[in-house]
């Protein structure tokens, strides 16, 4: 029995037959101004593997464009396009997940690297899509509302792929937080402005809220793969995710500041106290969707800075691209790992 528009809303009567036995329950309460009440979401993996979509208007679609992507189920095969994608890697920005592509064609040996990669959504110019094998490399753009319109139709296009096993992962850049310049942090857990391991979707007059667990397996295996690269500072820890950059992160330095230093450095304390390692802007939306769409998730950002020590990013733009490979250095090296591939150079 697919879940029905109304149990997303009231929490009565989700099901679970389409989870398989894997499913997992949450309890999550609904935000104080709508009542304060509970409901429940299931999230967990399938366990045919596939990526579930939690929607059941789906089924009744003779087609189901993706406008963003440029991509239809009609226009495009997508099981022959994409059915065999086992990665998904998002980050921000449209060059550098050209350049995150361009890179694992070189480390996976693929024929032809060192060429042009050409954009799969070159229709649109809303985000970019390259592949390298099974790996599917995609940018986000920034800020929630960006990655949560390009997830929704990645996941239907996994979906529609019918693509099985698929792991997921966001790299980008944040703020790190009592940690030096140029620390990999792999996330355990995305937290609100409140420190809170939630996210809160806006659903019609409802605000829905969502756990941001992650795959806590997922990411021990790539701490372990960071211990392989020398000099290559890596930590677990939580990701705070805010709806903005300046203000949202405590900046002083942007257009607007109503807060002073010392309620800043405040603010910033207590989030380390409470566990939080790296600020950014998508995590907590990221790992929502994924979770409930049966998607085995990680989030892994390079700091540029020290939140403790300053606001405005001051390091070279040589410093800066060499730091903005590292997520992406390690991802390789999670894949070749996974796909059992030994370096002979
Ligand atoms: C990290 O960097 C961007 C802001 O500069 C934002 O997308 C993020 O999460
Ligand atoms: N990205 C962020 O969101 N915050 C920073 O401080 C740096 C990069």
């Amino acid at each position: 029995m697919p879940a029905t528009e109304e149990s997303w809303h009231t929490g009565v009567g989700l099901a679970t037959a389409d989870l398989g036995s894997c499913t997992k329950h949450r309890r999550v309460s609904l935000s104080a101004d709508s009542g304060g009440a509970t409901m429940t979401e299931t999230t967990g993996y399938s366990r045919t593997g596939l990526v579930l979509v939690r929607n059941p208007h789906l089924d009744l679609m003779e087609e189901d464009i993706l406008y963003h992507l440029d991509l239809g189920t009609k226009t495009h095969n997508l099981p022959a396009m994409f059915g065999d994608i086992k990665f998904v890697c998002v980050g921000g920005s449209p060059n550098r997940m050209r350049a995150f592509a361009q890179f694992m064609r070189r480390e996976l040996g693929l024929a032809g690297a060192g060429e042009d990669v050409a954009d799969i959504c070159a229709g649109s110019d809303r985000y970019a899509m390259y592949r390298a094998g099974p790996v599917l490399s995609i940018s986000h753009g920034m800020g929630i509302p960006s990655i949560s319109i390009m997830l929704h139709e990645l996941i239907k296009l996994l979906h529609h792929a019918k693509c099985r096993d698929v792991t997921i992962i966001r790299i980008g850049t944040s703020g790190g937080l009592g940690i030096e310049a140029g620390s990999v942090v792999i996330t355990d857990m995305a937290v609100d402005s409140s420190f809170r391991p939630r996210f809160e979707q806006v659903v019609l007059d409802d605000v829905v809220v969502r756990s941001t667990e992650l795959d806590k397996d997922l990411a021990e295996e790539l701490l372990t793969c960071s211990r392989d690269i020398p000099d290559f500072p890596t930590l677990i820890g939580h990701t705070m995710c805010t709806y903005d950059f300046y203000e949202g992160q405590g900046r002083l330095d942007g257009a607007l500041c109503s807060f002073s230093s010392e309620k800043k450095l405040d603010y910033l304390r207590r989030a380390y106290e409470a566990g939080v390692r790296n600020i950014e802007m998508e995590s907590t939306a990221f790992a929502a969707l994924c979770g409930l769409c049966g998607l085995k998730a990680a989030v892994v950002c390079v700091a540029l800075l020290d939140r403790l020590q300053g606001d405005q990013i001051r390091a070279s733009h040589e410093v800066l691209w060499e730091y903005q490979q590292r997520p992406q250095r390690l991802i390789a090296a999670f894949i070749r790992k996974r796909l059992g591939l030994v370096r002979t150079d």
